[in-house]
């Protein structure tokens, strides 16, 4: 791998979280190495999927691998992504984050969406999303936007998955 690093992953209920990230003007060699490090951060976790404010970083990049373990690595880019198309027909899914360790939850999200972003090499790139890859991007965007999955749940379980990532981050402190 290049020289990469391991960045860490900010959790619940840090407030660094909820900020809106900002576009980024140009894919620049920078934009470049902060992807790589995303990556190797995501891969490391493991996580399929990783939007740049989870590493402190607030503008609108985010990474992503939808292989199979057993399958080559296939991973994406996305810098300034948007969604220009909403199929409406929501699907749910059982959502993790990197951001809330061990808590997962049932969430519709749409079924399909058309995406504009530039890729690692500054390439605009227009194409549907579906299936998994509609449900990670939509997470990951929301990350951009400072929305968490926990987000759309009832005020007590958000409540008690922040106390359960709380809890476990002191034990892990303690230990
Ligand atoms: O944003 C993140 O924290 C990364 C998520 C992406 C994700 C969330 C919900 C649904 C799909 C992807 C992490 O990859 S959570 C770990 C995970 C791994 C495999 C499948 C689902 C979730
Ligand atoms: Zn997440």
């Amino acid at each position: 791998m290049k020289g990469m690093s391991i960045r860490p992953i900010l959790t619940v209920p840090n407030p660094a979280l909820k900020q809106i990230s900002k576009p980024v003007d140009s894919v620049t060699d920078e934009i470049r190495t902060l992807m790589d490090d995303m990556l190797e951060t995501m891969y490391a976790a493991p996580g399929i999927g990783l939007a740049a404010v989870q590493v402190g970083v607030p503008i609108n990049v985010i990474v992503m691998d939808l292989a199979k373990s057993d399958d080559e690595p296939a991973p994406q880019y996305f810098v300034n992504p948007e969604i220009l198309e909403i199929v409406e027909e929501m699907k749910p899914y059982e959502e993790g984050c990197l951001s809330i360790p061990d808590v997962y939850d049932e969430i519709d999200r749409a079924e399909r969406v058309k995406l504009k972003y530039l890729d690692y090499d500054g390439n605009e790139v227009i194409e549907w999303a579906e299936d998994l890859y509609a449900v990670c991007i939509q997470h990951e965007m929301d990350h951009l936007k400072g929305i968490l999955f926990i987000d759309y749940l009832s005020r007590l379980k958000r409540t008690r998955a922040v106390k359960k990532v709380q809890k476990t981050e002191k034990l892990k402190a303690a230990e």
